[in-house]
């Protein structure tokens, strides 16, 4: 059993009933899961779940909210309510909690989404409803964000002095990387492609993903990193076509695709590289998509120079899957000229951008529309990925924009 441990869901049914039989009758409980907390650019503060909404519930994921309702003749009925996830975004996050998970880990019958909080707490709340809410926690302290923090100063002791928000001129200057940062970037790049050489020769039908995730990490921190840039994707199988898959619990197959995307951080300054590999013998089939991502990574490397944008990247790679993808025939040509502009049919399966920004961020200040200029360091992504044949292709490099052109600074890690 690979997949990780979790409680059965008559626990949790059994704390929820211990703790209404402690509420009097009409009385209403209304518990929420911890939130998730921007940190930089895309990345979120490490998720911590609320320890008491886990206990009654065992749900993990964030926004989700619990209401007990014990009502004036001691009936009970508990009502979970999950965050409504659009259909999109399980192509990134793979498996997302939905009613029917939810109930199963919760053993709660009831599961409605959160919009509905507030209608279903008017119905079921009367004047006399004695309501309870989690107390304070230990540490009490008020959070504000940095960027609040300043401005809540400012307006509190200088109120009638000219403000203004200082990001666009920095990000303006983090985004053109100085020799140091650059050598932190290609030293993070170089500790990945070592990492990477070493869980290679440890790649094995029967090997769980998360040893391999130990492997890479432990090679990283006795070389003086933190660990990972970012939460490390080390996926088997079918797994490889969800963008965003990081519970690296599944067994590797003999004939599976291995999709790692990972990277170090070192100083700071971060990696990110996707390498993907046989486990056992390529078959012939994933080794046609993987030669094909191949061709369009090695192709695009000249479009990396200064004076063009990643919207420009985006639409180049974009034309080169289109091609491969026809070779493979996922897509025919009647597709092609009466498709959407800006949703083209190779959409399909190249659904992420080939390109953004890397430096102290994975994804690091700068946008699409960004002229790129010398010390520029962006990834270039290109990716397939067939859910129906269980196969999904990334290959991944950094690459540093020169005064002629550009360098890859990850060559050195072999495909
Ligand atoms: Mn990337």
């Amino acid at each position: 059993m690979p997949r990780l441990p979790r409680l059965s869901h008559s626990f949790y049914q059994s704390t929820r009933k211990k703790a209404v039989g402690k509420m009097p009758d009409n009385s209403l409980l209304l518990m929420f899961a911890n939130k998730n907390h921007p940190a930089n650019a895309d990345a979120y503060y490490p998720y911590v779940r609320n320890s008491y909404f886990y206990y009654l519930t065992g749900i993990t994921e964030p926004d989700t909210a619990l209401i007990i309702h014990r009502d004036s003749k001691g009936k009970y009925e508990e009502l979970l309510l999950i965050p409504e996830i659009p259909e999109w975004r399980k192509v990134w996050d793979g498996e997302v909690l939905d009613k029917q998970s939810a109930r199963e880990i919760s053993g709660a019958k009831n599961i409605e989404y959160l919009p509905s909080l507030v209608p279903v707490l008017r119905d079921l709340v009367n004047p006399n409803t004695q309501l309870f809410y989690p107390g304070r926690l230990k540490r009490s302290e008020t959070v504000l964000f940095p960027e609040q923090r300043a401005k809540s100063i400012f307006r509190r002791y200088f109120p009638s002095n000219r403000q203004k928000s200082v990001i666009e001129t920095l990000n303006k200057l983090r985004l053109v990387k100085g020799e140091e940062e650059i050598s932190m970037i290609r030293e993070a790049i170089k500790l990945t492609g070592e990492g990477l050489e070493l869980m290679k020769s440890r790649i094995n039908s029967g090997k769980v993903e998360y040893e391999l995730e130990t492997d890479l990490l432990g090679y990283f921190r006795r070389k003086r990193s933190r660990g990972f840039a970012f939460d490390p994707i080390i996926a088997s199988g079918a797994n490889s076509c969800t963008l965003h898959y990081i519970q690296n619990d599944s067994k590797l197959k003999t004939g599976d695709v291995l999709l790692t995307d990972v990277g170090a951080e070192f100083g700071g300054y971060n990696a990110d590289i996707t390498r993907v590999y046989p486990v056992g013998k390529w078959s012939q089939r994933n080794k046609r998509v993987f030669d094909a991502v191949y061709r369009v990574i090695t192709s695009s490397v000249k479009l990396y120079k200064p004076g063009t944008t990643i919207e420009e990247i985006n639409r180049e790679v974009g034309e080169l899957v289109e091609g491969e993808l026809l070779q493979l025939a996922l897509i025919n040509s009647g597709e092609i000229s009466s498709q959407n502009e800006n949703k083209p049919a190779y959409r399909k399966y190249f659904m992420h951008s080939a390109a953004h920004f890397l430096g102290l961020d994975v994804h690091d200040v700068g946008d699409k529309k960004t002229v790129l200029k010398p010390g520029m360091v962006l990834t270039l992504e290109p990716g397939i990925y067939i859910p129906e044949w269980q196969v999904g292709v990334r290959l991944e490099d950094d690459i540093l924009i020169t005064k002629d052109g550009c360098e890859v600074l990850s060559r050195g890690i072999p495909y």
